[in-house]
Order: structure tokens, then sequence, then C-alpha cells
């Protein structure tokens, strides 16, 4: 079947999805074309951090009333090595901010649910894409030719988008990190009220929540291990002596009902822009997820979107789609530094020599003694400012 939009968007991740109802408000024709189904992408276990200001865009869009009642709102987070905890405090340090603990997936739910459902077709297959230097890109499917004035690549890192751009005329950036992260999701209380990231000999540790009864854990491991050999036992041990503290504290085990490994990656394609074509989130850029950015940079990415489209619709002006990538890529390579800089801090890597070791240990003293040092990372964490 032949169909015509105004803005063909690939993939309802979060950058796809957010952008469809930026759009939607802006009264710009928008369809969402997903491989996956609505129930698995509404249970896809990934983000948990919200910058402030993604929780203020959520909620300017009408988007906010489940997260307002059923998310977290932290006041700050604890840096553990040593056996000892330091607490940052983000509203002291930054001016009032601090993060939001809502599960990626129900953001996704909460998206799908305030979208009309004709704009969105999921199990859609064999998605490709045409024209995109001329003034009508098409994206074909097994069962469509959907002609377009516009198409959004929000199709994460995997997706065919980025890969519809001549190789030749890539600029990428990318390094690759020797761990990975062993994340799971527990039935138990939560340990702490907030989240904590720790150093330690044996690997990082990271211990963050999901809801009262649901706790979200991760333990450094290798990229290319295999999950059957991490028993339950052997994980609950390992986060035990990560997490350890001379302090009056503990970690309170649970059923493990979830488990999976992830690799960790920096990752930049500056061509964000080809022709017809806007690449938007995780399919242009990705971060490790120590510093909680990437649904954050995604949601960033399709604000200054919508913004170029809706000046190009409204007055025929293409200055902003121009400008685009440009604008996109300032806030993206902060986030990659952030990212890498708690990544490179907090993990261990046996690859690097034991004087950057103690760089890395005499740059932790320094962020718990020094205000300023707290400041910068607690400005990072919260999110760099963001007009939307
Ligand atoms: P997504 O979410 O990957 O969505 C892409 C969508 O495109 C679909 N797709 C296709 N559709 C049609 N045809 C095709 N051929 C397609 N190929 C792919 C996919 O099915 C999918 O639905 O990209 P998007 O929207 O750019 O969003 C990016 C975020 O998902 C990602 O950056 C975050 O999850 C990263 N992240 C975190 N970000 C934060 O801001 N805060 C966090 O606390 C945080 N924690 C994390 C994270 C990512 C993690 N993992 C699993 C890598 C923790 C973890 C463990
Ligand atoms: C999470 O809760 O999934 C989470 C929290 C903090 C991070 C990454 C992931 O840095």
């Amino acid at each position: 079947m032949k169909r015509k939009v105004q803005v063909g968007i690939i993939g309802t991740g979060p950058a796809g999805l957010l952008l469809a109802h930026l759009l939607k408000r802006a009264g710009i024709e928008a369809l969402v074309l997903e491989s996956r189904s609505r129930e698995q992408i509404e249970s896809t276990i990934r983000a948990g951090v919200l910058e402030q200001w993604t929780v203020d865009l959520l909620i300017s869009l009408g988007l906010g009333e489940r997260l307002k009642r059923e998310a977290h709102f932290h006041d700050g987070i604890t840096l553990r090595f040593g056996r000892g905890s330091h607490h940052l405090d983000f509203p002291e340090l930054t001016g009032g901010k601090r993060v939001t603990v809502y599960a990626q997936h129900e953001v996704i739910k909460d998206l799908v649910a305030a979208l009309p459902a004709d704009m969105i077709q999921f199990g859609v297959k064999n998605v490709s894409l045409h024209g995109l230097d001329t003034d009508h890109p098409t994206i074909r499917t097994a069962e469509d030719e959907i002609d377009c004035d516009f198409i959004a690549g929000c199709d994460g890192f995997h997706g065919p988008s980025r890969q519809a751009i001549p190789a030749n005329a890539l600029k990428t950036y990318e390094t690759v990190y020797p761990f990975g992260w062993l994340g799971i999701l527990a039935e138990a209380p939560p340990s702490h009220h907030e989240l904590i990231y720790a150093r330690h000999e044996r690997g990082f540790a990271l211990l963050s929540t999901r809801s009262p009864e649901v706790q979200r854990l991760y333990i450094q491991c290798d990229p290319a291990d295999d999950l059957a050999n991490w028993s339950d036992d052997r994980i609950w041990n390992e986060l035990h002596q990560r997490l350890e503290t001379d302090e009056d504290w503990s970690l309170t085990e649970g059923p493990i009902f979830q488990k999976n490994i992830v690799a960790m990656r920096s990752f930049v394609c500056e061509t964000m822009r080809w022709g017809r074509l806007f690449l938007a989130g995780d399919a242009a850029h990705i971060v490790p997820p120590t510093g909680a950015k990437g649904l954050n940079l995604a949601a960033a990415d399709v604000v200054v979107l919508a913004r170029a489209l809706t000046r190009f619709y409204a007055d025929g002006k293409e200055d902003l789609l121009d400008t685009y990538a440009a604008t996109c890529l300032e806030r993206i390579w902060r986030g990659e530094r952030f990212s890498w800089y708690m990544t490179t801090l907090l993990h261990r890597n046996d690859a690097e020599e034991d004087f950057v070791r103690r760089i890395h240990m005499a740059d932790l003293d320094y962020v718990v003694s020094s205000h300023a040092a707290q400041q910068a990372l607690a400005e990072n964490y919260v999110g760099l400012p963001m007009a939307f």
C-alpha cells in the first residue's frame, strides 16, 4: 500500500515516541514504525534515571501523571569506596535540582498510551530507506511504501537508519570498554533511599531501585561472560563484597527474577543528517550507562529536531534543520565526556597501569573533599541546562 506522511519516524524508543508527541503538539503529521511488538517494547528493561528537565518536558506534554505518582525523586547519590560512603547533595550543589528514578519501560508505556493508535505501527518488517537525497524520501516495509517529507531515524544503535548513510560520508568516533554490566531485578525492599555507585577492587557495583518491592542492581563483569556462570548466590556474594562498608548498613537480598549482561561502548556519529534523514538518540550516539545519560540525550535530540521541523512547516525556513547536528553535538559530547569520566572513575580496568588506577583514587578523594568538584559532578548528573 502507498501512503504519505509529513514525518516518518523509525523506532518507538524514547526518541521516536517523544518526537511523535512533540510533532503532534505542533500539528505536524507523523507515523512511527516499530519492528517489535507493543508488549516487547513495554517490557524491555533499560534506563532508570531521568534528568530534571526530561521530567519537566514529560509533564509539559501532559505525560507526567503516573510518573508524579509512582516515580522516586532523589536528592543525591552516594559514592562508596574504601569501605566508606560519601553523599552528594544535589539540591544544595545545583541550586535545587534533583533526579528522578522511573523505569524507561514505564516512560514508554505512558508515551504509547497517549498517542492515537493510528500514529504507531508495531511489528513492521523489512524497513528500508530510499531517496534520502531527494525532497521525497520513502520508507519501504514488507507491506507499505511511505512517502515522507522527512525521515527521523530513531531506531537505536543497530537500526537501519544510520546504515542507510553512505559509509564514506559517516564521521564516527568510538571506544569500547573491556567490561560490561550484569543487571538484575530482585524482589526485595530498598536497601537505601538513593543510588549507591561503588568502586571496589573486585569491580564496580550500582544499587538502584524500581519500586518499594523491586530493586535494580548492577555489577561490572566481562562483557563476553555467560549468564549461566552467574548463580543468584554468586551475584549476591559479589554485591555484598563490592558494596561493603564499615557503616551500619547492609544489603537486603531477595529472589532475582531478571538477569542480563550488556556491553559498554562510547560512540558518536557526527553525521546526524543526511539529506532528508535525521538521526536521533542511540542511532547516532551511545554512552556507557554509568552517567545515566542515554535516554536523556535522546530526548534532547528530538527537542531540537521538533523545533527545527516546526519552523520548517511554519515558515518554510531550513536554518534550524541545517544546524540540527551541530546544536545536538554540543550536548552529546558533554554527555559522552561525563559518561566516560564516571565509567573510568568507577570501574576496575585491568588494562590500566597502576599509575592510572591511583589517579582514579585521587580523583575520587578529590571529589568527596572538594565542594567545587562535587558541584561539577552534580551539575552534569542532574543534567546540563536544556531549553524546551
Ligand atoms: P532505543 O530505545 O534503542 O529504541 C530504538 C527502537 O527502534 C526499534 N528498531 C526498529 N524499528 C523498525 N525497524 C527496524 N529495523 C528497527 N530496528 C530497531 C527498536 O526495536 C527500538 O524500539 O533508542 P532511543 O529511542 O534512541 O533511546 C535510547 C535509550 O533507550 C538508551 O539511551 C537508554 O536506555 C540508555 N540507558 C540510560 N539512559 C538514561 O538516560 N538513564 C539511565 O539511567 C540509563 N540506564 C541505559 C541504562 C541503558 C542500559 N542498557 C540496557 C544499554 C541502563 C542500561 C543497563
Ligand atoms: C538504573 O536504575 O537502571 C540505572 C541507574 C543509574 C545508572 C544506570 C542505570 O547510572
